[in-house]
Parts: C-alpha cells; structure tokens; sequence
C-alpha cells in the first residue's frame, strides 16, 4: 500500500500544475484571486520540494542499505544562492515548469527571483561547499554536509552616499527547502570542570561535569544531484535552550526574565554569521559556535556508525571527515574525547583512528586569517578539549624531539601551544597533526603552504601528507543556470547536454570556432546578457550603460589583498587620460564600463574606505559630459550568488588581481571564463593553472610574481622605492579634492606611499594600466576577441568540481561512488 500511494516524480506538465494550486490553496490558504509572485514561488517551490524528499529519502535508504564509506563534509558555511531553479534543472523538469506556470499566468523567471539567497557565507569558501555538495550528489557519493543554520546570513549591503551600511539578513521567513527534525537533537556542553576518576579496571577517567547545556536541533535540506536521483542530505544545526527542569524551575519561582535569558542565550550561538572573510578576531562567540556545530556533527556521526555494531577500528574505513579550514578542528578533539572519555578507548588506539578519518583543507596563507585561541578562554569553555590538546602536543612535540635532537627551536616552532601572552592555540597545527591529508586549493598556494608556513611539518610529517586539489565550480548553476542561453547553445553544438557532467566535452567545441552562425549565437548571447545587467544597473543605480561598451568587472569580497584599490586608481588614471584629451581624439578609446560588487567586513575599516572611493568616483565620472559613454562606473550593491548568476555571463573582461601569493585560488575567475568573458589577472592561485589550460594568448597577465613579493616588501620597507609617475598623478588628483574630502582618502593612499605598500599597488601599477591597453586593443578585433573567448570556454573542463571531488575522493577520502544500477 505504502508504495501505491508513495508519490511519484513528475512526468508532465499538468501534474505540476496540479500540485502547484493544491499548495496555494491548502498549505497557503489562498486562492486564485490573491496568489501573487511570492504565492507562485512558495507553490512551485513546495511542490518540486515534495518530489525531491521522496528521491532523498530513497537515496538515504540506498545509502544505508549499500553501507560504504560515507563523507561528511565539515564547514562553517554553506553558500548555496538560490534553491528552486536548481532543483528544477537538477532534475529536469525546468521546461516544464516554465510552461505550466505560464498556463497558471507567471513568468517562471519572476517567480524564480522571488526566492531569498540562503547566504550562509562569505565568499570563496562558502560557495566553494556548495559546489562541492552539488558535485557529491552528481556524482552518486555517499556525503553529507554539516553546518550551522544561522538565523542571520551574511548582512545585505546598502550603499548611502557612497558609505556601505549593513542591514541583516534575516532569511528563515518562509524556507521551503529545510526540514526541522525536533525528534534528532543533541546536547552540547561548555564550561564545568574536569574531574579525574578510576575505573573499576584501575584506569584513570575524566568526567567532564557542571558548565551549561545546549541543545543542537537538526534542520535537513536536501540536495540533489544533476540527472541522477541522489539527493543527498546538508544538516544545519540550531541552537536552543535545553526545555526540562532547568527552565521550569526558574519559571515556577518565578524568575522569568533570567529563564528568558537562558533561552535567548542559547539561540545566539547559532544566531549570526561572522561576517570575516579571510579574518580571524577570537570571539568566545564564535569559539562556541564552533563547538557546538564539531560536538553535535560528530554526536550524529558517531551515532550512524555504532548502528552497523562494528569494531571501533573499522571507523576510518566507515566514515571520511573533510574539515573545510581550521573552523572545524574542534571535531578531532571531539573525537579523540569520544573514544577516550566514553568509549573508554586506550589513547594510542583512539588517536590512530582520528588520525585516519580527517582530512584538512588550507584555504589561505594570509597571517591574518589563520585561527588561533586564546588558552584560557578555551580553558574556561573547553576544560576537558584543552587538557586533549595539551596531550596530543606533549605526545606530539615527543616524538619531534626524537627525531631532531639537534634542531634546538624546532619546538617551540611546531608547538600546537604558542608561547605568546596569553598562550595561543594554534588550530592549524592541530589540524595538520590530526589529519591524514592536508591539501590546498590550488598549485601554487599548496606549494607555498609547503615552504612557507607549514615547512616544518612536511620535515616532521613527511611530503606525502600534504597535497593539492585545485577548485573548481559546477557547471550546473555556473553556466547552465546562470548562462541558459550558451548552454543551449553548447548543447546544440555538442549533441546535448552531456558536458554538464563531463565538462571536458567543452574542448570540442574549438571544431566550430570558424562555424558563422555559431560565432554570430556566441556574440549575441554575450550581447544580450550584457543588456540585461545594464537594465539591472539602470534600476539600481539610475545610470545608463551602453551594452557594446566593454564590461570589466571585478566583483568578490572588498580586501586589500584583492586590490580594488588598485583597480579604481586604473580608473582614475584612465578618466584623467581621457580627459587630458583633445575633444577630438576622444573617439579612439574603447568605450568601457567598470563594474565592482563586493562586501566589506563591517570592521575593516580600510575596504570600506575602497567602497567609499570607488563610489565617490562613479559619481564624478558618470556625471562628467566630457567622458559620456567612454567610462562609466559601476557598484553593484549587496553582490552575493543571484546577482553573480547575472554578472559572470555578462562580462568581457573579469579582475583577478591579488598581490601575488595572496589568494589562495579564487574561483569566480572560473566562473567568467566559463561563461565566454576574458580575464586580467595576476600570476597568483588558480589563474596560474586556467592560463596553462586556456594557453597564455587567451589571457591577460601582469605583475610581479609571488617568488619577488618578499624582497619588494623589504625594499619598501627601507624606503628604496619611489612612487610610479601615473599613479603619483592619480593621487594628485585624489588630493586635489577631485573625488571629495581628500582626508576621507588620505589612510587608503598612504598605505601605498608609506613605506609598506604591503600589497605592492605602486609596484604593479604600470604593469596593469599597460596591460589594461592592451584589453583595449584587443577587444577593438572583435574577431580575435570572440576567437579567444571560444578557445577559453572549451578549455574550461578541468576546472569542473567534479573533477575536484573525483580527486578528493580517489586521493584522500578513499571512498567510492553507490552503484545506481539502471537508475542513473
Ligand atoms: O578555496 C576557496 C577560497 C579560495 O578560492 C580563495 O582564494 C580563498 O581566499 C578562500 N579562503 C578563505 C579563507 N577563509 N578563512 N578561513 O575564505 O577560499
């Protein structure tokens, strides 16, 4: 009976409409007359929402019954944009849908724009996951995310005369796409104290007693994979007070307001998104988010895996954690205290099966950004974590000792204790000493985390244990879903859709480069995804972009390390050209238009300061009669995943120009390549490796190189440098007052005179203004332009997260994709 009634995947049309007005009118309690497009989504998205938890419950079942190796991917955000569209494509029914909601009277794309981005993240990293997650249930492997459901996501972004002012997120209103589970809740102790016991074996035993508790509630959102029925599952954990005794004794006499307290205290934990990226402040708040998030993960884990009755020591061949940086390190503590406190596990075969499950990500060599402790605040919240890590260090930094007795500060460089006031915890090392793999995200940052940070591990630990996996992105959302039309272009091309899931089938598409029809598509598209961000731009900002201008954008979060700064004193110095112009030789330049989009931290002072610029400097160039059409810019206010959908196929030229050795990898350099736009770029992450695939004719690069960035640092450092030529002008304007106050400007400029210039601006500018006309030429033969951007695209295969995964999962997790039979 169960399965005859069990509802079925959609096979037409009228089955979804059918579906849809059964949730208007029952889940929503509307009617025909009142369902307007907020109505149409939240019914749409219901019913393809039904569809998806029958494939997921399914896949679960599958998942348990095949009982393989399963990965759990740790991170603190999710940054997964919009759901409906991809759902519907994922498994594709998009088509459909469109027509029946035509018949219904809506437009599927205003439909689909009413959905809120699930913003659970900053930038690189965030997205990052979601792709991933997008590429496990592609791929048919056994995974789950693990996270935090914050009730806040990153803050939106408003732009008041020039100034970036943040507004929060509050995005829990109506979310179809996660599924509370109040039966699978976990509690969470901070604070107490550590009391030693023996067993009744004679060993000694730490009871971890008193402190607070608080209860992790487990919120489930599926994730389906592309033309497969997988879906796999994200759990979000959030935090609540624990409801018992505690509460109602404080109710029942009468001290309301501290029980509200309690209550409200324990929401915060999973309240807010730090809104750092690449940042690290020490906040106990985060401390306990990260704690809270580790314990209840692994209380689930642990739970799956002593439901198949196996030996402890089968653990590293059942379950593959992957911590997505050090935010998740707390997990291998965690386990170590499972095994050893509660599974009363010896300690040497407790650690070989933690050292045998993690697997440790480094996504950033910035000083800045990597996590450390402070040991009393962690001695106050984590008693019993800490004296762990004061173990595995003293195990540790024994066996260190052994094998370098001569080296005599070896210790105290490798310690997992920084002897600093007050003491530090230093979570990378633990995640390095932890884990089986280490790896970074892309050739050149894995190769500099070897000689410059972690050096002195890959001597203690050996080279074998570090390696890298460059990023990539999924095709799916980033060009199916974001690019529809070159999709169906490729697609008609290629004899289908089979590129989405072998995005190596791109190269064949260098056969048609002299195809006409084909090139005059290509053009097109380009053209047409241009005129619909310039009506995005026209409703937001009020200025008016020609589409035929070249578009150059450098959209990602505002850091001084991704040198926006360097970008709009471009910009300047190229206003100031024109403007030094005889009126007659302002025809010759090619007409372009300067996107930026980004989000600073609500405390970095320095990248708002870079906002405000870029701003104050639109305003003065895009009301200039002098420049009409020749130069515009444009900031695009609260970027995040929607609007990068819009923005990257709608690019010539895309900004990639970190100080060399800096960024880690990027990834929405992937992302305009992949969507027909060129790149400017620095020698720096994973535009290294997009050159050698694409070939160095396709793209634009410039600066200096990560190998000379420390004796220029130095140089600065020593006054030996002087201020290149155009960019002392572009100041001169800067403090003439051109672009406002000029003390508004006066910390940004003296970063790069002063004797820092830590991200070497001066040093590169020529560079880049030279590199900039050699865009302007290039883009003049329309021909040459379209033939590099046809090569790049087909060449884009390797940087498919697919491929990301197939590596993560063969090289680190050792885990296999389920068998899907005749399903898949
Ligand atoms: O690996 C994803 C992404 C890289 O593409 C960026 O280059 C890198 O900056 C970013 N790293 C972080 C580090 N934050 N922390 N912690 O976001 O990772």
């Amino acid at each position: 009976a169960w399965r005859k009634y069990s509802a079925k995947p959609f096979t037409q049309k009228s089955e979804i409409e059918l579906e849809f007005v059964r949730h208007i009118e029952t889940t929503l309690a509307r009617s025909l007359f009142n369902c307007d497009e907020l109505a149409a989504y939240s019914g749409i998205a219901l019913a393809f929402r039904d569809r998806l938890i029958i494939e997921w419950n399914k896949t679960q079942q599958r998942q348990t019954f095949a009982d393989q190796k399963r990965i759990y991917y740790l991170s603190l955000e999710f940054l997964m944009g919009r759901a409906l569209d991809n759902a519907m494509l994922n498994v594709g029914l998009k088509d459909v849908a469109k027509e029946a909601l035509g018949d219904l009277g809506f437009r599927i794309e205003d439909v689909i724009s009413q959905e809120h981005d699930a913003a659970l993240g900053n930038g690189g990293l965030g997205r990052l996951a979601a792709c991933f997650l997008d590429s496990m249930a592609t791929l048919n492997y056994p995974a789950w995310g693990y996270g935090l459901r914050y009730r806040y996501g990153i803050f939106k972004q408003e732009i008041v005369d020039g100034y970036q002012v943040e507004i929060p997120d509050y995005w829990l209103d109506f979310n179809p796409w996660e599924f509370p589970r109040h039966d699978i809740t976990v509690n969470v102790q901070f604070y107490g104290t550590v009391n030693k016991q023996r067993d009744t074996q004679g060993r000694t035993t730490h009871i971890w007693q008193g402190g607070e508790t608080v209860q992790a509630v487990a919120y489930d959102v599926p994730i389906p994979g592309y033309g497969t029925p997988t879906t796999n599952n994200l759990r979000l954990w959030s935090s609540k007070a624990t409801s018992g005794e505690f509460n109602f004794q404080k109710f029942n006499a009468g001290d309301y307001e501290s029980a509200v307290a309690d209550e409200q205290r324990a929401e915060t934990i999973s309240a807010v998104l730090y809104p750092n990226d690449n940042l690290e402040r020490g906040k106990e708040l985060r401390l306990k988010q990260q704690y809270f998030w580790c314990a209840a993960s692994l209380y689930d884990i642990v739970r799956r895996f002593k439901k198949t009755k196996r030996a402890w020591n089968e653990f590293p061949d059942q379950v593959a954690i992957q911590l997505n940086d050090t935010h998740p390190t707390l997990a291998i503590v965690e386990l170590q205290r499972i095994l050893v406190d509660i599974e009363v596990l010896e300690w040497d075969e407790a650690w070989h099966i933690v050292t045998h499950t993690f697997g440790y990500t480094n996504h950033t060599v910035l000083p800045e950004a990597l996590e450390k402790w402070s040991v009393p605040m962690m001695q106050n919240l984590l008693p019993r974590h800490l004296q762990i890590i004061y173990d595995i260090n003293l195990f540790f930094l024994q066996s260190v000792e052994k094998r370098f007795p001569t080296d005599r500060d070896i210790l105290a460089r490798v310690s997992i204790i920084e002897e600093s006031h007050p003491k530090m915890v230093r979570m990378a090392y633990l995640a390095i000493i932890g884990s089986q793999k280490v790896n970074g995200v892309a050739e050149l940052h894995s190769d500099l985390i070897k000689t410059t940070i972690f050096k002195d591990f890959v001597d203690i630990c050996g080279p074998d244990k570090f390696t890298n996996v460059t990023n990539g992105i999924t095709p799916r959302r980033w060009l199916h879903q974001a690019n529809p039309r070159l999709s169906e272009l490729i697609a008609s091309k290629l004899g289908g859709y089979g590129f989405l899931k072998d995005l190596a089938l791109l190269e064949e598409l260098e056969d048609f480069i002299n195809d006409k029809e084909f090139r005059k598509s290509w053009v097109e598209i380009k053209l047409m995804n241009k005129t619909r961000l310039a009506k995005h731009i026209k409703e937001a900002t009020g200025y008016q972009v020609n589409p035929n201008a070249l578009f150059d954008v450098q959209v990602k979060r505002i850091h001084e390390y991704k040198r926006q700064q360097l970008n709009i004193f471009g910009v300047i110095h190229r206003y100031l050209a024109i403007k030094a112009m005889d009126p007659k030789e302002r025809a010759k330049p090619v007409p372009r238009v300067s996107i930026f989009g980004g989000k600073a931290a609500p405390g970095y002072w320095m990248a708002k300061t870079i906002i405000h610029l870029i701003n104050k400097v639109a305003s003065v160039i895009n009301n200039d009669p002098d420049v009409g059409d020749l130069l515009k810019v444009i900031f695009v206010a609260d970027y995040n995943v929607s609007k990068a959908e819009m923005i990257c196929p709608a690019s010539d030229i895309s900004e990639h120009i970190s100080t060399a050795g800096t960024e880690a990898s990027g990834t929405s350099n992937m992302k305009f390549v992949l969507n027909g736009g060129l790149i400017i770029g620095t020698c720096d992450g994973a535009n290294i490796e997009i050159t050698r695939e694409i070939g160095e004719q396709n793209i634009f690069l410039f600066g200096n190189l990560a190998e000379d960035v420390e004796e220029l640092r130095h140089r600065h450092y020593y006054g030996d440098f002087k201020l290149d030529m155009h960019l002392a002008k572009v100041f001169d304007a800067i403090k003439g007052g051109m672009f406002g106050p000029p003390d508004d400007f006066a910390a940004l400029l003296s970063s790069v005179e002063s004797h820092s210039d830590y991200y070497l601006v001066s040093d590169d500018f020529l560079s880049y203004i030279e590199t900039q006309e050699l865009v302007d030429e290039a883009f003049r033969n329309q021909d040459e332009w379209t033939d590099k951007c046809i090569t790049s695209v087909a060449r884009m295969g390797f940087f498919s997260s697919d491929r990301v995964i197939t590596e993560y999962a063969e090289s680190i997790w050792n885990v296999e994709q389920l068998d899907m039979g005749k399903e898949n």
